[in-house]
């Protein structure tokens, strides 16, 4: 059995027992979704966001679409990791010196690491098209941006939550300026988290039918014992469109450019009026995990159909179990 190795207890994480007789790899939330539309005055929607323990209850870096369709990032507060309150305006950044900086055209799709005492925001930015953006924080109230570290067109930037021989590592999905017809998972490495290098491919898109399009990083990869475990988004297209499932590979601990293994099957597919009808029907797009080291309980949550928020559980035994089983 793999062990969770650098992890922290979450005693108040959010949990719902696996329904009797359910035999999947992760099991929804009874009460989804858990973010409806329309969460405060200028957003229409929120979906693919992140939450993080912070002073004993949850804050989260939100992706909220406003009235005009055009997302932007907010800050959320949750006590239980369920129930949520947006506040009603949007994260403004800082420069390194602590100037403002000029807001960009659109951000979205934050991913949200701890790293020793920081935590940093990882997310889609407008540079020419998109790209990836990071910003630090302390204390959740000043962001301090770094300057432009990719070039465009780039999406999916995914920190590691420690440095590994001294260098922070982060995981991409190259695009075009679109809805990009493809997308494998890269690496990359930086001493600073400005310059970036050593990029690898990790992942390629195209081996099994559900991510036979795209293959991008989902939540902060977790750290086992003998290896990285990712949860991963997949992308299919059909002839109605791209449909978004929720995929898994495992990493190996100490080269984590080599896939270890790689589930042939999705763990989620969408299934549920939530997932499958929205501003974008079929989109289950997973963005981020809370890990209880001492149970091993994960709870995951999930852009339902670019309109919704979704939460689904599961066990570290039970989804690398399944992992490892199902992998080619
Ligand atoms: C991707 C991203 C996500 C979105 C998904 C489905 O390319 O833009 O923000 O959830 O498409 O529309």
């Amino acid at each position: 059995m793999s062990k969770i190795i650098n992890g922290k207890a979450i005693k108040n994480i959010p949990w719902e027992e696996c329904p009797k007789g359910y035999e999947g790899p992760l099991w929804r939330y009874s009460g989804n979704p858990i973010v409806k539309r329309h969460p405060s005055k200028e957003v229409a929607r929120a979906f693919n966001s992140a939450l993080v323990p912070f002073n004993g209850e949850f804050i989260g870096v939100f992706r909220g679409d406003n009235l005009d369709d055009i997302p932007h990032l907010y800050l959320g507060h949750s006590k239980d990791g369920i129930h949520f309150e947006l506040e009603e305006n949007r994260i403004q950044f800082v420069d390194q010196n602590g100037n403002p900086v000029k807001e960009t055209l659109y951000q979205y799709d934050p991913r949200v690491i701890q790293i020793e005492d920081k935590y940093f925001v990882v997310w889609c930015d407008e540079l020419n098209g998109p790209t990836i953006a990071i910003a630090e924080t302390k204390d959740f109230k000043t962001f301090k941006k770094y300057d432009n570290p990719f070039l465009p067109y780039n999406r999916n930037g995914v920190l590691f939550p420690r440095k590994i021989n001294g260098n922070y590592y982060m995981l991409s999905r190259p695009s075009d300026s679109g809805h990009t017809a493809f997308g494998d998972i890269f690496l990359s490495e930086s001493k600073d988290l400005t310059y970036w290098g050593k990029h690898r491919v990790v992942a390629q898109k195209g081996y099994e039918w559900w991510c036979a399009l795209k293959i991008g990083a989902g939540p902060v990869p977790i750290e086992l014992d003998d290896g990285w475990f990712v949860f991963t988004h997949g992308v299919n297209r059909t002839c109605n469109g791209y449909v978004y499932s929720l995929g898994a590979l495992i990493l190996d601990h100490d080269d984590v450019s080599k896939v270890k293994y790689r589930c042939k099957n999705f763990l989620l597919t969408p299934e549920m009026d939530y997932e499958t009808n929205g501003f974008v029907s079929n989109v289950i797009f997973p963005t981020c995990t809370l890990v209880d080291a001492e149970t091993g309980r994960i709870a995951l949550y999930y852009g339902a159909a670019d309109t919704y928020i979704g939460l689904a559980f599961t066990t570290v035994d039970r989804v690398v179990d399944y992992v490892k089983k199902n992998s080619r």
